[in-house]
């Protein structure tokens, strides 16, 4: 199964990626996750790309490919993938097609997890105060939601028009979305 989730900051991606991965046994790449590994390990990447982050702001289009790329040329990929956090703008999306019709592996899917403004904003608060993510701060989180407005938006057109859009709500529980999730890949995975 090769699976892109799409959503807002805070819609689940990566709380469902979580689960996916253990049912789907395919490795979770979380874009997101990646760069916040760079960071605590204070890497050159993690040095640059820590600020942008902080303040809610997307990492360049030509980082995140090379970080991609990296990523995928790692051989546990090759039985599919669940990507979590890619792409972020058009660009990326078209970036995206072309890396894995190069590597032989087109995506399946991509499900897009639909919540409401004021929902994210609560959940986000959550996090902040259980976590504590440099990024969840609420003038960064303002940010996230503008940018994803803005750039992230119109990836959900890219793969409509592809055909390769599931449209999903995001609102409920963590196993009512992910029972939905399941639902929306069963043509596509052995998920039993
Ligand atoms: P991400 O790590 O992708 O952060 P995110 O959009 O907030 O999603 P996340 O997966 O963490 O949260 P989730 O919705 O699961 O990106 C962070 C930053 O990295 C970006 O701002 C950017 O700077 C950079 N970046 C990453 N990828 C990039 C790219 N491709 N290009 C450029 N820059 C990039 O969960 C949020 C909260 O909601 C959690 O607390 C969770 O417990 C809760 N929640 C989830 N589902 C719920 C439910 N059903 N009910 C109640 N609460 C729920």
């Amino acid at each position: 199964m090769r699976l892109v989730l799409l959503g807002a900051p805070g819609s689940g991606k990566g709380t469902q990626a979580t689960r996916l991965r253990e049912h789907l046994q395919v490795p979770h790449i979380t874009t997101g996750g990646m760069l916040r590994a760079a960071v605590d390990a204070g890497t050159p990447l993690g040095l640059v790309v820590g600020p942008i982050m902080k303040a809610g702001n997307l990492v360049s289009d030509e980082l995140m490919l090379g970080v991609l790329e990296e990523r995928f040329a790692q051989p546990d990929t090759r039985n599919g993938f669940i990507l979590d956090g890619y792409p972020r703008n058009l660009s990326q999306a078209n970036a995206l097609d072309v890396l894995l019709v190069r590597i032989g592996q087109p995506m399946d899917l991509a499900v897009q997890l639909e919540v409401d403004q004021e929902l994210l904003v609560d959940r986000l608060a959550g996090r902040a105060k259980a976590e504590g993510r440099a990024d969840d701060s609420p003038e960064a989180v303002r940010n996230r939601l503008r940018v994803y407005e803005e750039q992230t938006a119109p990836v959900v057109d890219h793969y409509r028009t592809q055909g390769k859009l599931a449209h999903l709500d995001g609102v409920g529980s963590l196993d009512d979305v992910f029972t939905r999730i399941l639902e929306a890949i069963s043509p596509y995975a052995d998920v039993g």
